[in-house]
C-alpha cells in the first residue's frame, strides 16, 4: 500500500458513496470535513493519509469527551462508588476502529473517510499502537477497562504515560534487536492534558517530629526534591451506551518552582540538567516480564504515579463528600499486581500525617478500600525492594512499613506464640544487617481486603504455596478471579467475517452477553456452515500468508494447518519445546518423504526481556531452524516455520483469526492464567495444551475431546521435583529427541558453528527448569494427533465451532463483574 503518497490515495472513493455525486455527508461526515480544517489545518486536496486519521480521531474524540461528561454527572448524581485501578501497564494498541465500533460509527466514518478521499482500513493502519505495556497483565488492563465501560461501571485507570512503549523488535541474522519505540513522535489526538490538574510528587529528603498545641505528634516529610505529575485523560468507550470512562496517564515534568537552590548558587546549567533528569521518570516502560529489575528509576516510577493518582483520588473525594472517613463506601482502588503497592504506606501518610487521623481509623479506611491480584508464581518476579534504596526515596513510607509489620506480627503471635519461622515467613521485611529488603506481596497481602489469582489453579497454588500462612490467617482473604478477554476487540474487532457470520446464525446478544456462544452448538452439525466458518479462516490465513511474505519474505501456504504460537519469550512457556519438535517432524519426513503427511505452517511471535539470554536464544535458534528446513525442497510443501517480528496488539489481531491451532505449553504450574489462549480459542483455534492456568477451565468448559491436552500435571511436576529429575534419562529413552539434540549440537542448522547453541543445550541436557524433555514425548503424540485431525476437516471445523460455542465465560465482562460485585462493591450506572 503507498503511504504518504497523496497523488495515490487522495481519489479512492468506494463506489456509490462519492460526496460529490447524490450522497448528503450525515453530521459525523461533516464533523470530520471541519477536523480536517479547524483542528488539523489542511485542505481536503492536501491532506495526507495520517491528517485523515487526525481529522478522523479528533471528530471522534469529541464524542466521547461528551459522553465522559454525562457519564461523570449520571455518577455524581447517583453517588455511585467508584474503583480506581492502578496499573504500571496499559496495553491498550490501536484506539480509532476500537472507538468507531463502540461508538456504533461505522457507517458513518466509512462515508466521513471517503469523503475525505480515503478507504477506511487505510486509516487505521496509520495509527501507532500505544505499548504501554510487556504482556498478558497489561493487556488484561486494557481488557478490563473496556468491560467496565461497557457494562457502565464507574471507573478509572492510573498509570504512566511513558514516553517510549514496549521496544519494537528488529530481528537481524535472526538474533533480537531492540529499537526504541518512539510512539507520540507524530502526536496522539486521543489524548487531553490537564495540566491545571498537576500534582507535585515529592522524593528523599528527611522526616521530622513535632509535637502540635494539641500535644499530639505531628510527622512532617520534607523531600528533597518534587516533581510534577501532568494527568493525561484518554478516554475509554463503552459498547454502544453512552459511556466513557478516563484513563489517567501520568506524565512527569521538571519542577519550575522547587530545586532553586542552584540558580541562586549561580549554576544554571547543572538546575536544568537536573529538572530534564526529572522527567526521566515517565520516558520509557521497563522492558521486563519475570525478573523484578530492583532499579531506582522502577521505583520512582511506581512512587510516582501512585502518590499522584491517590491525590487526585482524595482530592475528588474531599471536593464530592466533604471528609475522608467515607472513603471505603465511594472509593475503591485496585492494585494490580504488587506495582503499584506502594499506595498502601502513601495512603496512610496522607490520612495521618496530612488529615490527622489515628493509626487504628486510618488503617481501616486503608484496608477497607485497597484490594490487590497476583499475576504470577514465579519466584524471581516478586518484587523485594532494598531497604536503603527505599527508604533513600521514601523515608516516611518506610517508617510506615516498620510500623505496619510490628502491628501486623504482633496479631500473628498472638494467634501462633513462639512460632519465630513461622513469623520470619509472614514479616513485611526479609533478610538482615546490610542486605534487608521489603516484600511487597506481603505488604499487599496485610493491606487489601481481597486478594486473588487470575485462573483456579493459580488461586489454589496461592493458598497452598506462595500465600499458604496468609491464607490459615485469613481464610476468606484469597479468592479466584479468572481472566477474561474482550470481545469485541478480539472477536468482532480482529475477525470482523466470523463475526458477521456468527452474528448472521444467533444475532447480536454475544457482543455484551458471550454466554449467547452456546446458540452455536447446533450449527457445529450444519454443513452448509461448516463450509462457510472453514471459508472464513482460510481466508483469514490468506491475508495473513500475505503479510508473512511481505514482512520477512517466507511464503506459506494458506492451506496448510496454522500452528502458532505468540507470547512473551520465556522458558516455563516452552517456545524451545515447540522449535525442538519442528525439528522432530522434519526429520520424520526426510526419513519418509511419501508419508501421509498434514502439510503445517509453524508460526512463532513474542519479545524477550533484552537482559534474558537464554529468551533471546531461544529467538535465534527458531531463526536458525526456520532458515534450515524452508531452504529444504524435501520438506517445503509440508512444514515451514517462521519467526515473525515485533509481536504486539496490532500483529495479534491479525494472528488469532488465522490460526488452527493455539500452543499452550507451558509447565503445569507455571502460567498463571494466560490469556492469549482465549483469544485463540474465540477465534475457532483448537488447543494444544498442558493442565496449567486457565487451560484447565478452557478444557472443562469445551470438553476434553474438543482440544489436545498433553504432559504432567502440576502434581506430577512437583512429584518428578521431590523425586529428582534427571532430563538425560528422558534423552537416553527417546531416540527421536536424541536425534533432535544432535542435530542442533552438530552446527548444521547453524551455518557449521557447532559452539552457537552449546550452552542451551548443556542447560536442557543438564538441569531442563521447565521440564521440556519429560514433556516431549506427550507433546510430540499430541501433535500427531492434531495433525491427523486436521485432515479431517469436517470433523476439525466441528471441533472448532465448538470451541467457540463454549467461550461464554472467558469474556471479561464476567471477570469484571465478579471483581464489581465479590471485591469491589460497586453497581452499573443505570442506562
Ligand atoms: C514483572 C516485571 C519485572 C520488572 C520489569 C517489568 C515487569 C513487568 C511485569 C512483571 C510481572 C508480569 C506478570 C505477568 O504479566 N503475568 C501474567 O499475567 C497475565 C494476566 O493475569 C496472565 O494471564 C499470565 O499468565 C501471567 O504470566
Amino acid at each position: 500500500m503507498a503511504k504518504n503518497k497523496k497523488d495515490t490515495t487522495a481519489n479512492k472513493i468506494e463506489p456509490d458513496q462519492d460526496p460529490g455525486a447524490s450522497h448528503t455527508p450525515s453530521s459525523f461526515a461533516t464533523d470530520c470535513l471541519d477536523a480536517l480544517r479547524l483542528a488539523v489545518g489542511r485542505e481536503r486536496e492536501d491532506a495526507t493519509p495520517y491528517d485523515r486519521y487526525l481529522a478522523l480521531a479528533t471528530a471522534i474524540r469529541g464524542r466521547q469527551l461528551d459522553a465522559w461528561l454525562d457519564t461523570e454527572a449520571r455518577r455524581r448524581d447517583a453517588s455511585a462508588k467508584r474503583v480506581h485501578y492502578l496499573s504500571l501497564e496499559f496495553l491498550v494498541g490501536r484506539s480509532l476502529q476500537n472507538a468507531v465500533l463502540n461508538l456504533g460509527l461505522e457507517g458513518e466514518a466509512r462515508v466521513g473517510i471517503n469523503a475525505l478521499g480515503m478507504v477506511l482500513e487505510d486509516v487505521y493502519e496509520e495509527e501507532h499502537d500505544a505499548a504501554l505495556g510487556n504482556g498478558g497483565l497489561g493487556r488484561l488492563a486494557a481488557c478490563f477497562l473496556d468491560a467496565l465501560a461497557t457494562q457502565g461501571y464507574p471507573a478509572v485507570g492510573h498509570g504512566i504515560r511513558y514516553e517510549y512503549g514496549m521496544f519494537r523488535q528488529e530481528i537481524r541474522d535472526g538474533v533480537q534487536l531492540e529499537r526504541p519505540d518512539n510512539w507520540l513522535y507524530r502526536g496522539n489526538p486521543w489524548e487531553t492534558p490537564r495540566p491545571d490538574e498537576r500534582v507535585a510528587v515529592g522524593f528523599g529528603g528527611h522526616v521530622e517530629y513535632h509535637t502540635g498545641d494539641d500535644g499530639r505528634l505531628q510527622v512532617v516529610w520534607s523531600p528533597a526534591t518534587t516533581v510534577w505529575a501532568v494527568p493525561h485523560i484518554t478516554l475509554v468507550p463503552g459498547w454502544r451506551n453512552g459511556v466513557s470512562n478516563p484513563l489517567v496517564l501520568w506524565d512527569a515534568a521538571s519542577s519550575d518552582d522547587f530545586n532553586l537552590g542552584y540558580f541562586n548558587d549561580g549554576d544554571y546549567i547543572r538546575a536544568v540538567e537536573d529538572k530534564a533528569h526529572d522527567e526521566t521518570i515517565s520516558k520509557v516502560l521497563y522492558p521486563g516480564d519475570a525478573n523484578a529489575a530492583g532499579k531506582a528509576l522502577r521505583l520512582k516510577q511506581q512512587y510516582f504515579f501512585v502518590a499522584a493518582s491517590l491525590a487526585r483520588i482524595l482530592n475528588e473525594h474531599l471536593t464530592e463528600e466533604g471528609a475522608l472517613d467515607t472513603l471505603p463506601e465511594r472509593v475503591a482502588i485496585h492494585l494490580n499486581d504488587t506495582h503499584p503497592v506502594v499506595a498502601i504506606p502513601e495512603l496512610m501518610r496522607l490520612l495521618l500525617d496530612e488529615h490527622g487521623f489515628g493509626w487504628e481509623a486510618a488503617w481501616d479506611i486503608s484496608t477497607r478500600t485497597f484490594a490487590y491480584t497476583n499475576h504470577t508464581l514465579m519466584p524471581e518476579a516478586l518484587e523485594r525492594w532494598d531497604v536503603g534504596l527505599f527508604g533513600g526515596l521514601l523515608p516516611r513510607h518506610l517508617e510506615l512499613c516498620y510500623e505496619i509489620n510490628r502491628r501486623f506480627l504482633r496479631e500473628v503471635s498472638q494467634r501462633w506464640p513462639r512460632d519465630g519461622e513461622r513469623l520470619a515467613r509472614m514479616s513485611i521485611f526479609e533478610g538482615g544487617e546490610g542486605d534487608k529488603r521489603i516484600r511487597m506481596a506481603n505488604l499487599a497481602l496485610v493491606g487489601s481486603h481481597s486478594v486473588n489469582g487470575v485462573a483456579a489453579l493459580h488461586s489454589e497454588l496461592l493458598r497452598r504455596d506462595l500465600f499458604r500462612d496468609f491464607h490459615e490467617l485469613w481464610p476468606s482473604k484469597l479468592r479466584n478471579i479468572t481472566n477474561g478477554v474482550t470481545q469485541r476487540r478480539w472477536l468482532r474487532q480482529a475477525n470482523p467475517a466470523l463475526a458477521t457470520l456468527i452474528t448472521e446464525a444467533i444475532g447480536e446478544r454475544w457482543l455484551t452477553d458471550l454466554e449467547a456462544l452456546t446458540e452455536l452448538v447446533p450449527h457445529a452439525e450444519d454443513a452448509a456452515f461448516r463450509e462457510t466458518w472453514s471459508g472464513i479462516k482460510r481466508l483469514n490465513a490468506h491475508v495473513l500468508a500475505e503479510y508473512v511474505s511481505d514482512r520477512i519474505q517466507v511464503d506459506i501456504d494458506p492451506a496448510s494447518l496454522f500452528d502458532v504460537q505468540v507470547k512473551r519469550i520465556h522458558e516455563y512457556k516452552r517456545q524451545l519445546m515447540n522449535v525442538l519438535r519442528v525439528l522432530a517432524q522434519y526429520l520424520r519426513i526426510k526419513d519418509d518423504p511419501n508419508g501421509d503427511w498434514t502439510p503445517r505452517t509453524v508460526l512463532l511471535a513474542g519479545k524477550a526481556a533484552p537482559g534474558y539470554w537464554a529468551a533471546k536464544e531461544i529467538i535465534r535458534l527458531t531463526n536458525d531452524v526456520a532458515r534450515f528446513i524452508n531452504a529444504d525442497p524435501a520438506t517445503n510443501g509440508l512444514l515451514k516455520l517462521a519467526f515473525i517480528p515485533d509481536y504486539g496488539v496490532s500483529l495479534a489481531e491479525r494472528i488469532f483469526p488465522a490460526s488452527d491451532l493455539s500452543e499452550q505449553i507451558s509447565t503445569a504450574g507455571t502460567e498463571a492464567s494466560g490469556t492469549g489462549n482465549m483469544k485463540f480459542a474465540l477465534n475457532g483455534a483448537l488447543t494444544i495444551g498442558t493442565l496449567d492456568g486457565a487451560n484447565i477451565e478452557i478444557a472443562e468448559a469445551v470438553g476434553a475431546r474438543n482440544l489436545f491436552i498433553f504432559g504432567l500435571s502440576e502434581p506430577e511436576v512437583r512429584e518428578l521435583r521431590v523425586a529428582g529429575y534427571r532430563p538425560r534419562d528422558h534423552v537416553e529413552s527417546n531416540a527421536e529427541i536424541r536425534r533432535v539434540l544432535d542435530l542442533v549440537i552438530s552446527g548444521a542448522i547453524s551455518d557449521g558453528d557447532a559452539s552457537r547453541y552449546s550452552a542451551l543445550m548443556d542447560n536442557l541436557l543438564d538441569w531442563d527448569p521447565y521440564l521440556v524433555l519429560a514433556d516431549f514425548a506427550s507433546y510430540s503424540d499430541a501433535q500427531d494427533e492434531a495433525g491427523r485431525c486436521f485432515s479431517d476437516s469436517e470433523r476439525w471445523t466441528r471441533m472448532a465451532i465448538l470451541n467457540v460455542a463454549h467461550m461464554g465465560r472467558f469474556s471479561s465482562d464476567r471477570s469484571v463483574r465478579e471483581y464489581a460485585e465479590g471485591v469491589w462493591g460497586i453497581a452499573p450506572l443505570e442506562v
